[in-house]
Formats: C-alpha cells, sequence, structure tokens
C-alpha cells in the first residue's frame, strides 16, 4: 500500500502510455524516463507525490481495483472483459477519448459471414476477449464455440484454429496484411479514467485535483 500522501497511476505502454503523456503534462505532470528506454517498473514523475506503475493493459484494472495503484487508464475493451468478471469495483469517472479503436469479429478473405450466420453454422472464435465475445454472439443469436488466446489472433483463421477472431481494429492494416477482413462492429473502443473507490474517499485532497486536470485536458469528441 502506498503512503496517504503518495499517489499511484497504473499505465501500460505503448499507444496509451504516448497518448497519456500530453494529458499529464497539461495536468502539470511531467514523466522524467520513459518506459521504453528505461527497464524500471515504477517511473518517477516531477511531482514528488506521484509515481506511474508500467503494467500489462489487461492488468491495469486489477492493480487499481486491489488499490496497489489509486487510479490507472484503461481501453474499454479490457474494462468490459475485466468488468464482467469484477463487476462493480472500479470507479470510470471519465472517458478520455484517446487511443480510440474498435473491437470487430474479422474472418478470413472470402469465408461467408453472413451465410453461416443466416444458416445457423456453429462458429468457433478466437479471441483474448471471451466474455465480450460470448455476450455478443449470443444478443445476436449466433452459436459460438470460443477458444481464449492471448495474442496473434490473427492467425486463427489463416491455420484452421477458427472461423472467426474478436480483436482489436485500429487502421485494418494487421487484419489486412494477414488476409483477414472484418466482417460486423462488436464495440467502440477509448481509454477511460479508473480509480480505486477508497482512494477516492481517503485521498480526495490530492487525487481530485488530478482528475479535475485530466478532465479540462480531455480532447473532446469529434
Ligand atoms: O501488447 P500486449 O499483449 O502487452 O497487450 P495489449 O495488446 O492488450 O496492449 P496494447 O498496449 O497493445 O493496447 C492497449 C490498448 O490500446 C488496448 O486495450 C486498446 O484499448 C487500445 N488500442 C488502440 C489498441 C489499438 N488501438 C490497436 N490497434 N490495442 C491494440 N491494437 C492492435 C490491433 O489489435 C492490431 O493487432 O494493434 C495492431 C494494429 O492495429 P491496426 O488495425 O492499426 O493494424
Ligand atoms: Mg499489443
Amino acid at each position: 500500500m502506498t503512503q496517504t500522501t503518495q499517489l499511484t497511476m497504473a499505465l501500460s505502454k505503448g499507444r496509451i502510455f504516448e497518448e497519456t503523456l500530453p494529458l499529464l503534462e497539461q495536468a502539470g505532470i511531467v514523466v522524467t524516463e520513459h518506459p521504453e528506454q528505461s527497464r524500471k517498473l515504477i517511473l518517477p514523475t516531477s511531482r514528488d507525490d506521484l509515481r506511474i506503475l508500467i503494467v500489462r493493459a489487461s492488468d491495469v484494472p486489477t492493480y487499481v481495483q486491489y488499490g496497489a495503484a489509486d487510479f490507472g487508464i484503461a481501453g474499454k475493451d479490457v474494462l468490459y472483459e475485466y468488468g464482467k468478471e469484477h463487476p462493480g469495483g472500479l470507479y470510470q469517472p471519465i472517458d478520455l477519448n484517446i487511443a480510440r479503436c474498435r473491437l470487430a469479429v474479422a474472418v478470413r478473405d472470402g469465408f461467408d459471414y453472413e451465410a453461416a450466420v443466416r444458416q445457423g453454422a456453429r462458429l468457433r472464435v478466437a479471441t483474448k476477449y471471451v466474455n465480450v465475445a460470448r455476450e455478443h454472439f449470443a444478443r445476436k443469436g449466433v452459436y459460438v464455440d470460443i477458444i481464449k488466446l492471448y495474442g496473434s489472433m490473427e492467425l486463427a483463421p489463416l491455420v484452421g484454429l477458427a472461423d472467426a477472431i474478436v480483436d482489436v481494429v485500429s487502421t485494418g492494416g494487421t487484419l489486412r496484411a494477414n488476409g483477414l477482413v472484418p466482417v460486423e462492429d462488436v464495440m467502440p473502443v477509448s481509454s477511460r479514467l479508473i480509480v480505486n473507490q477508497a482512494a477516492l474517499k481517503t485521498r480526495a485532497a490530492v487525487l481530485q485535483p488530478i482528475l479535475d486536470a485530466f478532465e479540462r485536458a480531455t480532447p473532446t469528441q469529434e
């Protein structure tokens, strides 16, 4: 547990980290080391009372829910998937509108997804978003066998492991490069601020001004 006066933020490196830096700067916070250059997992900032933990994107909700971090930033894809198994643990005050992308169903180019659905075929779907995928296909009334993968989902339809994948799509370049096509949107995704419920009460004096600064710095929806 951190001291009451010290704040801890959980972030993943990559796109979320890069797009969070300008928001932090607008809140007057400079991160003094870069996670791609430093091997450190705890990064100092220009504020003595704020440090940043670098964790896997899908682990950010866990650190925040258990209070190892007071707040963090995670994609809606990750939060939705996590929330299905851990309901009610996280306060999500602000959609930061960064790291935008979408969750989509994709299949091999040439696979007639619509026909398969129409004919009531049982589809094999590979994804790391098993809860999101299960809910999506249940809502559509499509029978699916879900296969849990941890990465490189695009491979599954190419080697006969699955008929379809549910994955994050941004430009669509990765799908195209692997001969896949998106056939259905599952949900739009952007990253949200998440806050530990207890920290919000016990550390409001230090935490609330940072949350307010994030709110002011958030890019507006197009
Ligand atoms: O990489 P790692 O296995 O550690 O974890 P992760 O892939 O879950 O995390 P990370 O850091 O890659 O992504 C963190 C968050 O960024 C996700 O949870 C999303 O909310 C958000 N995000 C935004 C994306 C993308 N855009 C994105 N393009 N996450 C992943 N991608 C992948 C996409 O699946 C594809 O494989 O990036 C690749 C390039 O996408 P295209 O469509 O532009 O080719
Ligand atoms: Mg990744």
